[in-house]
């Protein structure tokens, strides 16, 4: 674990934190049985905002290889939602590109396949890049042919010398990932065809704050990104932010931005630029109140959860995400508030969630135990969880949102 010597995209040494979750540990970690009793790797959890390119980050850094190569578990798949969205991007993109046989279409943490998967279907030649080991094997058996490497200038390099430029790069929930930030972009800078386009998706640095979704901070996502923060490091690799999409629903709120070698800015970027100026996001007095909101949060949530045992409540958790590793964790929600976990992922189940060691269980014990209420985790998906989950509800079973309030639904 090295301290990020200044800011990840300018070097900035000025870095203002401003909220710290405390020493926790890796959120993706799921502790296996045997590995219960043994002490956990704990790392400082504190994000800090750069006054001289707005973007905002951890200050901290754990080495990639720890993060999401020894046993990652995070599969794409598992989310109805997610795929849906995925496919109507791949579609899109076929359509609006004119992509085909003869077009090159390369995924940055491509994961297993979730989303190539549909340009493969339409005959559009792909490349996935994950360096999780396990998902790669998984995208590649689905057809999905995909290098299990980290990326970055190197690879870029040697991907053009071997297959030309990408007409298309998709890099979705990634580039807040990377801690060489520099590195990556000019990787997809050096990949992309000069007429190409690069996707770039990721959570919206304003929901994350208005929204109070402090839970999506963990070791793995270094940053979180502005428009204005996505600008300014894009620009000084010779791209240009070209165009802005906003999905309220997916992971809290996510933006996708358009990016290419050539500058056409279109008028909802503008807008985008524009609005962050005109409401703070590019100064910090916008994030000095945050950490006052989020001890709250955790001082509700702890008197809710304790109030409910205290009148002989059975509670249980859904999702063992990696925000809520960082939810129970900084709000040391243990086995006497939360009894055990589920998930859907069955390569989480039988292992413990990190720090707090709640067990991960398949969902069909919410049936089973048909606990009295249900802490939301992956509060993200709740409109497709609770949907699957009426028969809980039916029976009388509900669930409790944690953030941007502490609340019970329905
Ligand atoms: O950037 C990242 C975000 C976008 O996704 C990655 N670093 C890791 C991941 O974060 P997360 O683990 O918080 O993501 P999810 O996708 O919000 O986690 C949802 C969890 O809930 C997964 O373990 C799958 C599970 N799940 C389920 O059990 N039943 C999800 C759905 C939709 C369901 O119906």
């Amino acid at each position: 674990m090295t301290a990020a010597l200044g800011c990840r995209s300018c070097g900035s040494t000025e870095l203002k934190p401003f909220l710290s979750l405390g020493t926790t540990p890796l959120a993706d970690a799921l502790v296996t049985e045997e590995k219960l009793t043994e002490p956990e790797a704990r790392f400082p959890l504190e994000v800090a905002f750069c006054p001289a390119c707005s973007l905002v980050q951890i200050t901290e850094e754990v080495p990639p290889e720890q993060l999401f190569v020894d046993n990652y578990l995070y599969f794409s798949s598992f989310s109805d939602h997610l795929l849906r969205h995925s496919r109507a991007h791949a579609l899109g993109l076929i359509e609006a590109r004119g992509l085909g046989a003869e077009s090159l279409v390369v995924e940055i943490a491509s994961n297993d396949g979730y989303l190539l998967r549909n340009f493969v279907e339409a005959g559009v030649p792909v490349l996935g890049v994950d360096p999780a080991p396990d998902q790669a094997a998984a995208a590649t058996e689905a057809g999905v042919p995909t290098l299990a490497e980290f990326f970055g200038t190197a690879l870029a390099e040697r991907l053009v010398a071997e297959r030309g430029h990408a007409d298309v790069i998709i890099a979705n929930n990634v580039m807040a990932h990377v801690p060489e930030l520099n590195d990556f972009v000019a990787g997809m800078a050096t990949l992309v065809a000069p007429d190409g386009l690069i996707t770039v998706e990721n959570p919206y640095v304003r929901d994350l704050v208005e929204h109070r979704e402090f839970d999506t901070i963990y070791h793995e996502h270094f940053c979180y990104y502005s428009c204005t923060a996505v600008d300014k490091l894009v620009r000084r690799h010779g791209l240009f932010l070209n165009h802005v999409e906003y999905f309220p629903d997916l992971h809290g709120g996510t933006l996708r931005w358009h990016i290419a070698p050539r500058e056409d800015v279109s008028a909802t970027a503008r807008e985008y630029l524009e609005a962050e100026a005109e409401t703070g996001l590019t100064a910090f007095d916008y994030y000095a109140d945050f950490g006052v909101a989020v001890e709250r949060i955790r001082a509700d949530l702890r008197a809710l959860l304790a109030g409910l045992r205290a009148d002989g409540k059975k509670v249980a958790a859904y999702g063992a995400a990696a925000k809520g590793s960082t939810l129970v964790n900084y709000a040391e929600i243990g086995t006497d508030l939360v009894e055990f976990v589920v998930d859907r992922n069955v390569h989480k189940q039988g292992r413990y969630m990190p720090g707090v060691h709640q067990p991960i269980r398949p969902v069909e014990a919410l049936l089973d135990e048909q606990p009295d209420y249900v802490l939301l985790l992956a509060w993200n998906f709740a409109e497709e969880i609770m949907k699957q989950q009426e028969e809980f509800i039916r029976r009388g079973g509900r669930f409790i949102l944690p953030v941007p309030t502490p609340r019970i639904v329905p």
